[in-house]
């Protein structure tokens, strides 16, 4: 059992790689279908908006139950009094994150290798995002895809719960279950999908969630 509610369908939301749901519409949509976990990412928003944003958010996420996270802004996890934040090897560093936010909050932290994943459980990171386990074009800048035997090692050799990330939909879920991950995280499994809350149920239920 872990100390902290980590989620197990991490649902991130995004309105680069489309434009017709807000981070409000993909957050109610996405939990209504079943997600445990709501993300924020934006990268683009000015501070502000993000604030507003992320408060709101929060908000529905107090309501249904579920942790709130929020992706590279320490800043605007404090002032939106997230659940947790989410910090990439050359984001905000996670000790002084975790001094900033205290021990309650939890706090992912992303690998792509097995030497990242030590340094997040170093670090103190409750959490690794592991990824781009699969081919994705929702990240500019993310690296090739790992692929799932790097994923099964680390997630062997550092005793953290694993979300898997990076082209994970419906139907590659049980191999990075079943190569040990915790759970899973995704964009455009849900955000660019036409029905972002039946595209959830659908991972949910590859999930094994609710049953
Ligand atoms: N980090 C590693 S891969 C990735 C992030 C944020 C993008 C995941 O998006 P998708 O659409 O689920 O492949
Ligand atoms: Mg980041």
């Amino acid at each position: 059992m872990l100390k902290k509610n980590i989620g197990k369908l991490h649902v991130l939301t995004d309105t680069v790689l489309q434009s017709h749901f807000s981070h409000l519409d993909l957050a109610r949509m996405a939990i209504d279908g079943g997600a445990d976990t709501i993300q924020f990412r934006e990268k683009s928003a000015s501070t502000r908006e993000m604030i507003e944003i992320a408060r709101k958010l929060k908000g529905v996420c107090v309501e249904a139950g579920l942790p709130f996270i929020v992706n590279d802004r320490v800043d605007v996890a404090l002032a939106s009094a997230a659940d947790g934040v989410h910090l990439g090897q050359d984001d905000f560093p996670i000790p002084l994150a975790r001094e900033l936010l205290g021990t309650d909050v939890i706090i992912g932290g992303s690998a792509v290798t097995l030497e990242d994943a030590q340094k997040c459980l170093a670090d103190g990171a409750d959490y690794v995002g592991f990824g781009p386990v699969y081919p994705t074009s929702s990240k500019l800048d993310a690296s090739s895809p790992t692929g799932i035997e790097p994923m099964e090692k680390a997630i062997k050799t550092v005793p953290l719960p694993f979300i898997a990330i990076g082209g994970i939909h419906a139907q590659n879920v049980s191999e990075v279950m079943q190569a040990g991950a915790y759970g899973i995280a995704v964009i455009s499994a849900v955000c660019c999908q036409t029905d972002p809350e039946q595209a959830t149920r659908m991972l949910s239920q590859a999930l094994g969630m609710g049953d």
